[in-house]
Order: structure tokens, then sequence, then C-alpha cells
């Protein structure tokens, strides 16, 4: 279906939109996905680095791999797709955005209402006490081989502030998670593979309230039978048209 044929769905009511993104969605930015052909998983195994027990077994490894990932981030810059978001959310059109990565770009772009369900890669915290800090270039200049201790209890290693496999996510980010989902009537989901639960099932929860659903990806997923339209291409060109008309025919009908 044409995205005039969307918006004309989308706008039957007033909108209110919650956006459910995933690793595609900064690709544009220069960050790899995990799942895709250039993707992290490709190259490595998740459960070798994005498991709690990988880091009681190598913190080295997985030290090397987040340092890695964090020097790509020092270079990048939101993209067109982030800005879109930003500017739904400045016309009072979005209610919340639900965010898988870790990359921090959303904030950069000028987000405001999100929550960053599996952590933030900018962030170290210590792995037994409550110590979070935040990574600057002068730490990740540090050699890939040394190991950040955490300053405060002197005696844990720190590891980065995001949600691995097998770790239970933030209860007050996951509620708010839910409560947005609950109150959109639009739920997009933006360049995820739809694969990593309990994110995964929140189409199912905007689904059972009757919200219009719409992918944006390059490719099906498994959610793509549960979304009302996918919007085939890459978000940083399909999400930036579809937010324009959409911005555009309700400033119309003001
Ligand atoms: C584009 C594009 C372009 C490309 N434009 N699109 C229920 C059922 C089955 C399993 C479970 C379940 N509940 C829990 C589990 C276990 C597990 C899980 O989901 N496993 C499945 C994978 C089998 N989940 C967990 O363990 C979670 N914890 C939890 O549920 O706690 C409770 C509990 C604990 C224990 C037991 C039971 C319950 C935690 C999950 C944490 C995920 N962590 C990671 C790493 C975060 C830190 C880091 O970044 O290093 O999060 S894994 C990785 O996957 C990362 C991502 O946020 C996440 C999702 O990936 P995403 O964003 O979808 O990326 P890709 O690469 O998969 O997809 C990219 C997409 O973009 C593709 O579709 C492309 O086509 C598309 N694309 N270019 C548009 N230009």
């Amino acid at each position: 279906m044409d995205i005039d044929s969307i918006i004309e769905e989308v706008t039957k009511t007033e909108p209110k939109i919650v956006s459910v993104l995933g690793a595609g969605i900064s690709k544009a930015s220069g960050m790899p996905t995990f799942r895709g052909e250039d993707g992290w998983w490709n190259q490595y195994r998740a459960e070798d680095l994005a498991t709690p027990y990988a880091f009681s077994q190598d913190p080295k490894l997985v030290w090397e791999w987040y340092r890695a990932r964090m020097r790509i981030l020092l270079d990048a810059k939101p993209n067109i797709a982030h800005e879109s978001l930003v500017k739904l959310e400045k016309e009072g059109i979005s209610i919340g955005t639900i965010t898988q990565n870790v990359d921090g770009l959303h904030e950069i772009a000028g987000m405001k209402k999100y929550v960053e369900i599996h952590g933030r890669i900018r962030y170290s915290k210590c792995s037994i006490c409550n110590y979070n800090e935040r990574w600057d270039k002068e730490k990740l200049a540090q050699k890939d081989s040394d190991l950040p201790y955490c300053p405060n209890c002197k005696t844990n290693l720190l590891r980065p502030d995001v949600v691995w496999f097998g770790e239970t996510l933030d209860s007050a980010k996951w509620e708010q998670a839910i409560k947005w989902t609950l109150e959109a009537n639009v739920l997009l989901v933006v360049g995820t593979s739809g694969v990593v639960h309990p994110v995964a099932s929140l189409p199912y929860y905007a689904r059972q309230k009757g919200a219009v659903i719409i992918e944006f990806n390059v490719e099906e997923t498994p959610l793509s039978s549960t979304c009302d339209f996918s919007l085939l291409g890459p978000c940083e060109e399909t999400l930036p048209k579809f937010t324009d008309i959409l911005i555009q025919r309700l400033k119309k009908e003001d």
C-alpha cells in the first residue's frame, strides 16, 4: 500500500504515535546492525559477547567489542530517520519512543520522550555496587588489554550499562514502554528484526488495543504479519516521507 493510503488510515482519528526502534534506524549513521548482512552476529556469537556468562568467562573480549563499538559511535551522527521522529514529538503527535538501541543517537537528535530499554553504551556500571559513569574519549583511549575497575568499591569490574541476554529489563522502563504502547493508536516498528523479547511482544499489546501498526524495514520480519502495513525500504527514506506527509495532512486539518 502507498504512503498516502496509510496516512488516510492513520488520520481517521487523532493519531497518538509510539515508535519501537531497532538497529536498522542507526544503519545510515554508520552503526552496524546485529543480524543483518554486515551484522555483529555474523562475526561473533551473541553468547560469547552479550551475556553475563560471557563477561564472567572473558571480560577482556567483551570489553574489546564494546570499546570497538564505542569508537565507531564517537564519529556517528543521528540521521534523517531519527530527526523525523523528533519532528513528530515536537508536533505533539508522538507520545513516546521505545528504543532497543544503546547508541544514544535519538537523544543527540533532540528526542525527549524515550526509554532506552536495552541500556546505554556510553555508560559503564559496576558489576556489583551501584556506581555508574559516562565514558568519554579519555576512557576509551585506555588499552583494550586494561580492564576497568570500579573506582567506588575498587574490587569489582566495570561493565557496559546495557542489558544482556538472560538479564531482566529495568522494570520502570518496561512499565513505561507498556504504558505508552497501550495508549498508542498508531505503532511504528522501525528497523528491528523483531526476534528479541520482551520488546518483540509490544506490537501484540498494541494489536489487542486496536492500534494501527506500521513496519519500516528493508525486509519482512516475524512481526510483519502482525503489522497492518509494511513500508519496505531503508527507513531513512520511508520514515521521513511518512512523517512529513502526516504532519502536513494534520496541519491542513487544523
Ligand atoms: C533496516 C535498515 C534500514 C537494516 N532501514 N530497516 C520469549 C521468547 C523467546 C526468548 C525469550 C523470551 N523472553 C525472553 C527471552 C530470552 C531473550 C530473547 O529474546 N531471546 C531470543 C533472541 C531468542 N531475551 C532476553 O534475555 C531479554 N531479557 C529478558 O527477557 O529478561 C527476562 C527473562 C530473563 C531470562 C529468561 C526469561 C526472561 C534481554 C534481551 C537483551 C538484548 N540485548 C541486546 C544487546 C544489548 C546491548 C548491546 O547493544 O550490546 O540488544 S542483543 C541485540 O538484539 C540488542 C538489540 O537491541 C536487540 C534487537 O536487535 P535489533 O535492534 O532488532 O537489531 P537486528 O540486527 O536484529 O535487526 C535490524 C533490523 O533492521 C533488521 O530487520 C534489518 O532488516 C533492518 N534494517 N537496515 C530499515 N536502513
